[in-house]
C-alpha cells in the first residue's frame, strides 16, 4: 500500500526504532508510548485489520503472538513468581480493530505494552 505508514516503515522509507525483524514480521517502538515499554508487532505484508485475517493467516498470527513472551523477556517484563502466588512483572497485548476498536493505522499491529505502573493508559 503506497500511502500506508507501516508499509513505509517496512520498506525503510520511514525511520523506526527496530527491535526485531525477520522475513515476515517487524517489531519497533511505538512513536507515542502509552507505557514504559510500548512495541508494535506488525506483519510485513499489508493486512488492514485483524478483521481481514482468515485461516490462511493463522501461522503468521501465531508467529506474531509467539514473539510476545520472547520480547517481554528481552524487555524485562516477563511474569515471575506466578507459581508461588506472588506474580510480578507483566504486560498487555492489544489489537485495536476498526473505528469501533479505536484503530488509527490501518496496517495490522499488536500493541505490546508493559513496564512498571503507573502507565498513561487506564486499567
Ligand atoms: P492504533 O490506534 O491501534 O492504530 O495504534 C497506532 C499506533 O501507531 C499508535 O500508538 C501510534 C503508532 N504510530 C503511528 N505512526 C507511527 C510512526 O510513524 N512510527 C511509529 N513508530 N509509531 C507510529
Amino acid at each position: 500500500m503506497d500511502d500506508c505508514i507501516f508499509c513505509k516503515i517496512v520498506k525503510k522509507e520511514l525511520p523506526s526504532t527496530l527491535v526485531f525483524e525477520n522475513e515476515r514480521i517487524m517489531v519497533f517502538k511505538d512513536i507515542h508510548p502509552a507505557a514504559p515499554v510500548h512495541l508494535l508487532i506488525i506483519p510485513k505484508k499489508h493486512i488492514p485489520t485483524l478483521s481481514h485475517c482468515t485461516d490462511h493467516d493463522a501461522s503468521l498470527l501465531g508467529e506474531m503472538m509467539a514473539l510476545v513472551p520472547r520480547l517481554a523477556r528481552e524487555q524485562g517484563m516477563e511474569v515471575t513468581g506466578a507459581e508461588t502466588g506472588t506474580p510480578q512483572g507483566g504486560f498487555r497485548v492489544v489489537i485495536n480493530t476498526g473505528p469501533d476498536g479505536k484503530q488509527d493505522v490501518y496496517h495490522l499491529h499488536i500493541h505490546l505494552m508493559g513496564g512498571p505502573r503507573p502507565w498513561k493508559t487506564p486499567n
